[in-house]
């Protein structure tokens, strides 16, 4: 049985003030869903173990422990902070930053490492998609980023179709099932029937209260990955509460 997970990704916003959201989140919080915020590494050591239940991560890692890299930050750093997890591979990274499933495949380890949990995100573009390649894609990503030894303890995998990303269009519950039950089929595959079907596998992309209950029922959904929803509390308490 698989722990739910509703993380939140701050992206680049928040501060310290707007660290009571957090405080908000303690009711909902109490479920038997797990709950993780990734605000940006200025904020984690302050919001680490502010809320019981609250879980706190980063959003990115360099690949390396350390050494001269002017605005970098160490997965050990992340961990001193008080994070538990780091997000990796997402496609603002991808696409802000130039990364690519090496990358992200070097960071994951790095991540391990640390002791951290790495959540590898994976998804399509709107023209890969109007292609008919998302399978493929997905695939590709999966098999490049993702490190032998992976264990349902060690990742999370989140399908975050680049075209939902912010934007307020969701795909349709069917596409999302057709995703998620490849990704589980893959990991399967790769890693055995155990850990293949211990592997949590969130959905991300304008993930809302509104919206939340309907992908929850999606088979192999175990959560999501939740940017702007997850600024306030008012907002992502009732997507926590759909996975409790
Ligand atoms: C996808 C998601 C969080 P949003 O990037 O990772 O953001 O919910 O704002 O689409």
């Amino acid at each position: 049985m698989r722990t739910k997970l509703a993380a939140g990704n701050w992206k680049m916003n928040g501060s310290r003030a707007a660290l009571t959201e957090l405080d908000a989140l303690a009711e909902p919080a109490k479920g038997p869903c797990e709950v993780l915020i990734c605000p940006p590494a200025t904020l984690i050591s302050e919001a680490a173990g502010r809320v019981e239940g609250v879980a706190v991560g980063g959003q990115d890692c360099h690949s390396e422990a350390s050494g001269a890299h002017t605005g970098d930050v160490a997965a050990a750093m992340l961990a001193d902070a008080g994070a538990s997890y780091v997000i990796l591979g997402h496609s603002e990274r991808r696409a802000d930053h130039d990364e690519h499933d090496e990358d992200v495949r070097t960071k994951t380890l790095a991540a391990w490492d640390a002791g951290l949990k790495a959540i590898v995100c994976v998804g399509e573009t709107l023209d890969e998609r109007e292609a008919n390649n998302t399978l493929d894609i997905i695939g590709g990503q999966l098999a490049g980023s993702i490190p032998d030894g992976a264990t349902g303890h060690s990742l999370v995998v989140a399908y975050e179709p680049v075209w939902a990303i912010g934007t307020g269009k969701v795909p349709t519950t069917d596409q999302i099932g057709e995703v998620h039950d490849f990704i589980r089929a893959r990991l399967e595959r790769r890693f055995g029937e155990g850990v293949g079907r211990s592997v949590r596998i969130l959905y991300g992309g304008s993930v809302k209260a509104k919206n939340a209950a309907e992908i929850f029922a999606v088979s192999n959904v175990d959560g999501a990955l939740v940017g702007g929803a997850s600024l306030k509390a008012e907002d992502f308490g009732p997507i926590i509460e759909a996975l409790n």
